[in-house]
């Protein structure tokens, strides 16, 4: 029997309040509008055979974390456009992470990357994100710049493959510190994505580059905690542009193989080719036990950064059918990591975040709506149009009132958009985080 979780409890709850005449006095107009639209929504699924407090109650456990660094605007190599009241360092970040997470409660964890989030005081930012019951998710370790007054060495051309051992050592160690950071905040996965590639035809001996890359890693590897994974993430381009080391996800695949059980690869969904099959890679890394998690964003050109869900829904879709048909099987890992990597250039940071998270909260429970066992018998009886028909129906569904109803039942906000624009919160925040220079080079 399934054990019941504590949000079926409250889910059974509020499902009993709606049936209630009467039990509306103390409720605003939009909780009242709510709670009569779900429970006239919740006959029809009855009635369709589907499970509207099972919905709900996975739509309460969903849960993707935040970028840091996708908390402040973005912006191109041509521009940056800083908003007023944006966070200047890494208090001001969770706190609003803090808010983001009260208003949709489904982001409670944050993901750090080093050094671009300084951190003065570890014990400091920890009991913060406590105090805001905030947690952490994977540490990203950034060799794609040069530190600061660093003046003999550079990531110039490459960090973890770098012809120069003093460079190679120099990325090795600021990973370990990364991962003696992440232990400090309990995370447990280090994130590792790298520039390294690179621009010119000749420029770069392919195969022993891949040696050094494997070389690196495994010194990384070695200093893993027991119970982390190292998340090996890769991307065809960008900052080089003729060729990079860790490319696709086959080079990625090969890489977790040699490193070991604990290397698994991480699939950011703009570091592929344009017209790249995501969906399909998700569901051969799922299958090869080498699926490690994700960085959500959308794309029309390339590594673009643009909100997730915002340009191919359907996509988005398609990848989560990927993991529900996992979970549907009992195969789905519970340890994948779950983040969000995107660039907000014209959007207020924390609308974005709402709006994307959103977006991968309703591509799941669209997700969950497919009927397994037709779609089996579909395929199986080599009847394409009836299978894709199969997942259009559930794509084609709106599910909003169970997104809503998830939301309400977490005390989150039935319209956090809206809640979120009625505080007023830039403008307040505008009035206290004063930027002495406020930067409009750089991506982020
Ligand atoms: C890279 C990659 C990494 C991210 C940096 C900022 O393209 O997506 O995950 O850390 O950008
Ligand atoms: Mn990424
Ligand atoms: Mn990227």
């Amino acid at each position: 029997m399934r054990i019941l979780t504590r949000f079926d409890f409250v889910t059974a709850i509020i499902i009993f309040c709606t049936l209630q005449k009467g039990i509306n006095v103390n409720k605003s107009e939009s909780e009242k509008k709510l709670l009569s639209e779900f429970s006239l929504f919740k006959s029809f699924l009855d009635q369709s055979g589907m499970d509207s407090e099972g919905l709900v109650n996975k739509a309460m456990n969903f849960s993707v974390a935040i970028p840091s660094w996708g908390l402040g605007t973005g912006g191109t190599r041509f521009a940056r456009f800083p908003m007023p009241g944006e966070p200047r360092n890494i208090i001001e970040k969770l706190e609003d992470a803090s808010l983001l997470n009260s208003l949709i409660k489904i982001t409670p964890k944050v993901s750090l990357h080093f050094p671009w989030d300084e951190v003065r005081d570890f014990s400091e930012i920890i009991d913060y994100a406590l105090s805001n019951q905030l947690e952490f998710d994977s540490v990203n370790s950034n060799t794609f710049q040069d530190k600061k007054n660093e003046t003999n060495i550079s990531y110039k051309f490459g960090s973890l493959t770098h012809t120069n051992s003093s460079v190679r050592d120099l990325a090795i160690e600021h990973n370990l510190q990364c991962i003696d950071y992440g232990l400090k905040l309990g995370s447990k996965s280090l994130t590792l994505w790298i520039p390294d590639g690179s621009n010119f035809p000749g420029q770069m001996h392919t195969s022993r580059a891949l040696d050094r890359y494997l070389d690196s890693t495994a010194k990384i590897y070695k200093h893993l905690p027991e119970d982390w994974f190292l998340l090996l993430e890769h991307k065809l381009y960008e900052p080089s542009f003729y060729s990079t080391v860790n490319n696709d996800w086959g080079t990625s695949y090969a890489f977790s193989c040699h490193l070991g059980e604990k290397a698994k690869c991480l699939v950011d969904l703009g570091h592929h080719a344009p017209n790249s099959n995501i969906e399909g890679i998700v569901g051969r890394l799922l299958k090869f036990k080498k699926l490690g998690g994700f960085h959500f964003n959308d794309s029309s050109y390339g590594d673009d950064d643009l909100d997730a869900g915002s340009v191919n829904p359907f996509r988005l879709f398609l990848i989560y059918n990927e993991l529900s048909d996992a979970e549907y099987c009992g195969d789905l890992p519970n340890d994948l990591a779950y983040l969000i990597d995107q660039s907000h250039n014209i959007t207020d940071p924390i609308e974005s975040l709402i709006y994307s998270s959103l977006e991968l909260q309703r591509a799941y429970i669209q997700s969950q709506l497919i009927n397994r066992e037709s779609l089996y018998y579909y395929q199986q009886n080599n009847d394409p149009l009836m299978a894709l028909e199969e997942l259009k129906k559930a794509f084609r569904f709106d599910v909003s009132l169970i997104l809503k109803m998830a939301r309400y039942s977490l005390g989150g906000e039935i319209d956090p958009i809206k809640a979120y624009r009625d505080m007023n919160y830039r403008q307040k925040k505008s009035e206290v985080r004063k930027f002495k220079n406020n930067s409009s080079i750089g991506i982020v």
